[in-house]
C-alpha cells in the first residue's frame, strides 16, 4: 500500500504513519480506508464501552472479554492506567472510545460454507473504534486485531502518539478448528505454563488447545521385557482422594488437581481458547496396565485388550469421572496406533465410546486417523478424524467423501517433537519453507493441504467436511529433554505462522500475508503479545545490565524472577561447601555441586562436567541462548547437556537452554562468598 504524505502547517512533509492498516498475523480479510488524513488517536484517556444489552451475553461474556482486553491494552500501549470500562447503550462522542457490541456482521461463513459466529466488523473514525461480532468470541478476535495494530504502530515509531487509520473492515476465519496440541502425557507441565501458552496462542487467533493428557514413553527394550513397569507413563488428571481410580495416578505430584485444571481451562476460555482434552486408549495405555495388568494384551503392555470384559468398563469409568471437569463440546479419545489385526474390536470400541460419551455428556469425540481395515464394520461418521499419517484407510480426501469430518494434523507439515526428533524427521519449529511455498500445489501450506508431493491428496479449501487443522508438539523423550520454556521457543513462531494459515489459508484470499510481511511483523508481535511473559523479558536497571553487584551478602533477593536468553551471567565464587544454590529463579536454579542447573518444574538436574574447588575463587561466565547454555571457566567452555534415549535405539546428547535464575543469590544452604556478579542481556 502506498504511504500518504501530509502537508503540515509547519511546511514539513511528514509521512502519515496511520495511512493504512499494517499487515498483521493473521491478516485481516478486508479494510476499506476512510479519509487518509483522519485517524483514531489512542491515548490513555480512551474509554472502553461495552454495549449494555450485550454485556452479560455469553460465557465468557462480552464484559469478561472486555476486562481482559483492557489489561491487554495497558500492556501493549504501556499506558500506566486507562479509565474503567463503561457499560452503556451508545458510544459517547465526548471522549475517544472503543465500543464493543454484538450484532449481525457481513462475514458469517467458514470456507466450507458452515455458519461462523467468529466474524467481526470494525469501524475506525476520529473519535471511535467500534467492533461488532455475532458473539463475544468474535469481538474478542476483533480486539486482538486492534492490539496488533497498536503494537505495530508503537513498534514503528513511538513518539507518544498512537494513530490508527480511519476506515471500515471485516474479518473472519476460514476454518473453525485452529488448534495446537501439546503432549503433556510424556512430559510434565504445570498448569500455569500451559495457561500462558493459551494466552500467547490467542494473540494469533488460535481457538483451541488439544491437551494430550495421558501416555507413556515408547521404548521396546522396556516395554517388551522384564522392566515394562519402569518405563515412564503418566495420566495427568488427579482423581479425588480415595477414588477407585487412584491407581491411575501414582505420581500425584505430576498431575493437575481439579481446581488447577479448572483454572487452566477457565484462563484459556477467557482468551477465546477452548481446551479439548485427550485421554488416549486403547494404545498408549501403559499407565492403565501398570494399574490393572490383567487388561493388557499379553506381551504388549501399552495396548489394552478390548475383548477382556473389564477393559471397556474401566475406560468408561475413567471418562465418567473426568467428563464433568471438561467444558469443551468435544473430547479426544486418542485411539491411535492400535493393532490392525484387531480392527473389529477397535471399531466397535470407538463407536461404543462415541455413544457413551455422547449419552453421558452430550459431547462428541475425535480420534486420530488409524489404519484399522475391517470387512464388516466402520467408524460412525459422528466421529471426527484427526488425520496425521497416510497408511491404508486414512486418506483425507477419501474420508471427507465418505462423510467423515476431518481435522488436518498431517505430520509432514504439522508435527514437532520436543528438542529433537529421531533422525531429524521433524523440524525444531514449523518449517517456514513448507508453510509458505512447499505444498504440492506450489503454494504454501493451509488446512486443506495434506501432501507436499501429490496434490491429489489435498482437499479443496471449501470441502464441507474439512473442519480445520491442529499442529502438534510431541514429547517423545520425556521430562529431561526440555525445560517448559524450550517448548515455548519451538512454539512461538510456529503458532504465529499457523495462526495465519488456519485463518486465511494459502492463495484463497487476496489479503494473505507474504512471507516477507510475516517475517517483518512477527518479532514485534511476539514481543508485544500481552497477558504472559514467556519470553521472560525484563526491564534492565541500566542499558543491557539487568543487575550488577560487586559484593553480595548472601542470601540476596532481587526484583527479577527469571530472565530469558540470550544473556551473560558472570560471577566469582569461593564456596566452602558443595551444598547450596548459587542462583535461584522461577525457571531454573544453579547448584554449587557440579554446577548443576535444576529445572524446578520437572525436578530434573543437568550437571556440568566441572566441579568448583572449595575454598578457592573461580570466575564463571554463563552464556545462554534459546539453543544452548555454556560456562566459560579458565578459558574453557563447558556445555549443559542432556542425554536422550531415542526409542531405546541410541542415546543422543543435546544442548539445554536455561533462563537466568535471577530472583535470589546464595540460598538454600549456600556457604562461602560470591562477588562481582553481573547479569547482562545479549542480542
Ligand atoms: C463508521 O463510523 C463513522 C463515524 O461514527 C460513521 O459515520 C460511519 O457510517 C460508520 N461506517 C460504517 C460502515 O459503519
Ligand atoms: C483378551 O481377553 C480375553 C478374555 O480374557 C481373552 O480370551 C483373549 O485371549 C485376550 N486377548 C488377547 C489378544 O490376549
Ligand atoms: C450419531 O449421533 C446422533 C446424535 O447424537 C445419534 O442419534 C446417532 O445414533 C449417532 N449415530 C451413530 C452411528 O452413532
Ligand atoms: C514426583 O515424585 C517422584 C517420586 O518421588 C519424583 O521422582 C519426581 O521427580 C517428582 N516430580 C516432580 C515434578 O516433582
Ligand atoms: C569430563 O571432563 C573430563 C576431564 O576434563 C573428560 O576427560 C571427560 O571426557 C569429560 N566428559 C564429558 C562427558 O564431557
Ligand atoms: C533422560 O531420561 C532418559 C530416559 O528417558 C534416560 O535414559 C537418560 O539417561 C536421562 N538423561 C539424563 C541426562 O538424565
Ligand atoms: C551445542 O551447541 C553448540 C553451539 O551451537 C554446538 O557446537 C554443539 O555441537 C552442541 N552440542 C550438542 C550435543 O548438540
Ligand atoms: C486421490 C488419492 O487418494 N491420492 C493418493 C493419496 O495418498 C495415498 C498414499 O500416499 C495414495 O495411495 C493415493 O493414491
Amino acid at each position: 500500500m502506498r504511504s500518504f504524505v501530509l502537508q503540515t502547517t509547519l511546511g514539513f512533509l511528514l509521512p502519515l504513519l496511520a495511512a493504512c492498516l499494517q499487515p498483521q498475523i493473521p491478516s485481516v480479510k478486508s479494510f476499506i480506508q476512510g479519509s487518509p488524513t483522519s485517524a483514531f488517536r489512542l491515548t490513555s484517556r480512551v474509554q472502553i464501552i461495552v454495549n449494555a444489552p450485550d454485556a452479560h451475553t455469553g460465557s465468557p461474556s462480552l464484559l469478561d472479554f472486555a476486562r481482559t482486553f483492557k489489561d491487554d491494552l495497558i500492556s501493549v500501549t504501556q499506558f500506566s492506567h486507562i479509565p474503567d470500562i463503561i457499560i452503556d447503550s451508545q458510544p459517547s462522542l465526548a471522549q475517544p472510545h472503543i465500543f464493543l457490541s454484538l450484532g449481525a456482521t457481513s462475514e458469517n461463513l467458514y470456507f466450507n460454507g458452515n455458519p461462523s459466529r467468529e466474524g467481526y466488523n470494525f469501524n475506525i473514525s476520529t473519535r471511535s473504534y467500534t467492533i461488532t461480532g455475532m458473539e463475544p468470541i468474535a469481538v474478542w478476535w476483533g480486539t486482538r486485531t486492534l492490539l496488533q495494530q497498536v503494537a505495530l504502530v508503537t513498534g514503528a515509531s513511538h513518539k507518544g502518539v498512537i494513530e490508527l487509520p480511519s476506515g471500515t473492515g471485516s474479518d473472519s476465519p476460514g476454518w473453525e478448528v485452529r488448534g495446537f496440541m501439546l503432549d503433556a502425557g510424556r512430559h510434565w507441565f504445570e498448569a500455569s505454563f500451559i495457561a500462558d501458552l493459551c494466552i500467547y496462542a490467542s494473540f494469533f487467533k488460535i481457538q483451541s488447545l488439544h491437551l494430550h493428557a495421558s501416555d507413556n514413553l515408547w521404548n521396546p527394550s522396556f516395554l517388551y521385557g522384564q522392566d515394562w513397569r519402569k518405563l515412564y507413563s503418566a495420566f495427568r488428571f488427579q482423581p479425588p482422594a480415595y477414588s477407585a481410580l487412584s491407581g491411575i495416578v501414582p505420581l500425584r505430584n505430576e498431575s493437575w488437581s481439579r481446581e488447577e485444571f479448572t483454572q487452566l481451562q477457565t484462563t484459556c476460555a477467557a482468551h477465546g481458547v477452548a481446551l479439548v482434552p485427550e485421554i488416549d486408549t486403547p494404545g498408549h495405555s501403559l499407565v492403565i496396565t501398570k494399574w490393572k495388568p490383567e487388561l493388557m494384551i499379553p506381551g504388549a503392555p501399552d495396548n489394552l485388550n478390548l475383548s477382556h470384559p473389564d477393559t471397556i468398563p474401566t475406560i468408561k469409568s475413567i471418562w465418567n469421572e473426568f467428563l464433568p471437569w471438561f467444558s469443551s463440546l468435544e473430547v479426544s479419545i486418542g485411539a491411535d496406533e492400535y493393532e490392525a489385526a484387531l480392527a473389529d474390536d477397535y471399531i466397535s470400541f470407538v463407536n461404543e465410546m462415541s455413544s457413551y460419551i455422547s449419552s453421558q455428556s452430550g459431547k462428541s469425540i475425535r480420534i486420530w486417523g488409524t489404519n484399522e481395515p475391517s470387512k464388516t464394520l466402520s467408524i460412525s461418521t459422528n466421529v471426527t478424524i484427526q488425520h496425521w499419517n497416510f497408511p491404508g484407510d486414512t486418506i483425507p480426501v477419501e474420508l471427507t467423501k465418505k462423510g467423515y469430518k476431518v481435522i488436518n494434523s498431517e505430520q509432514s507439515f504439522l508435527y514437532l517433537d520436543g528438542k529433537t526428533s529421531d533422525g531429524g524427521q521433524f523440524p525444531t519449529e514449523l518449517n517456514q519453507d513448507l508453510m509458505w511455498s512447499g505444498a504440492s500445489d506450489g503454494g504454501g501450506w493451509a488446512p486443506n493441504i495434506f501432501s507436499s508431493t501429490d496434490s491429489s491428496n489435498n482437499t479443496s479449501p471449501n470441502d464441507p467436511n474439512l473442519r480445520g487443522a491442529i499442529m502438534a508438539l510431541w514429547n517423545d523423550w520425556g521430562n529431561n529433554a526440555t525445560t517448559p520454556l524450550e517448548i515455548y521457543y519451538q512454539l512461538s513462531r510456529s503458532l504465529a505462522v499457523f495462526g495465519e494459515k488456519t485463518w486465511t489459508g494459502s492463495g484463497v484470499q487476496a489479503s494473505a500475508l507474504t512471507r516477507d510481511q510475516f517475517d517483518r511483523v512477527y518479532p514485534v508481535l511476539n514481543a508485544a503479545a500481552p497477558g504472559q511473559n514467556l519470553n521472560r523479558a525484563v526491564q534492565p536497571q541500566r542499558g543491557n545490565v539487568v543487575y550488577q553487584y560487586k559484593t553480595i551478602i548472601a542470601p540476596l533477593r532481587t526484583s527479577f524472577d527469571s530472565v530469558g536468553p540470550p544473556y551473560t551471567l558472570k560471577f566469582t565464587v569461593n564456596p566452602t561447601s558443595q551444598d547450596g544454590v548459587l542462583f535461584s529463579g522461577r525457571d531454573s536454579k544453579l547448584h554449587v555441586r557440579s554446577l548443576a542447573f535444576e529445572d524446578p518444574s520437572t525436578q530434573k538436574f543437568y550437571w556440568l562436567n566441572f566441579t568448583l574447588l572449595l575454598n578457592q575463587e573461580t570466575t564463571v561466565e554463563i552464556h545462554a541462548t534459546r539453543e544452548s547454555t555454556y560456562a566459560l571457566i579458565n578459558g574453557q567452555k563447558y556445555w549443559w547437556l542432556t542425554n536422550l534415549d531415542i526409542w531405546g535405539e541410541y542415546m543422543q546428547l543435546a544442548n539445554m537452554s536455561f533462563a537466568a535464575p535471577s530472583s535470589a543469590i546464595g540460598v538454600d544452604g549456600f556457604a562461602g562468598r560470591i562477588k562481582d556478579v553481573s547479569l547482562v542481556l545479549e542480542s
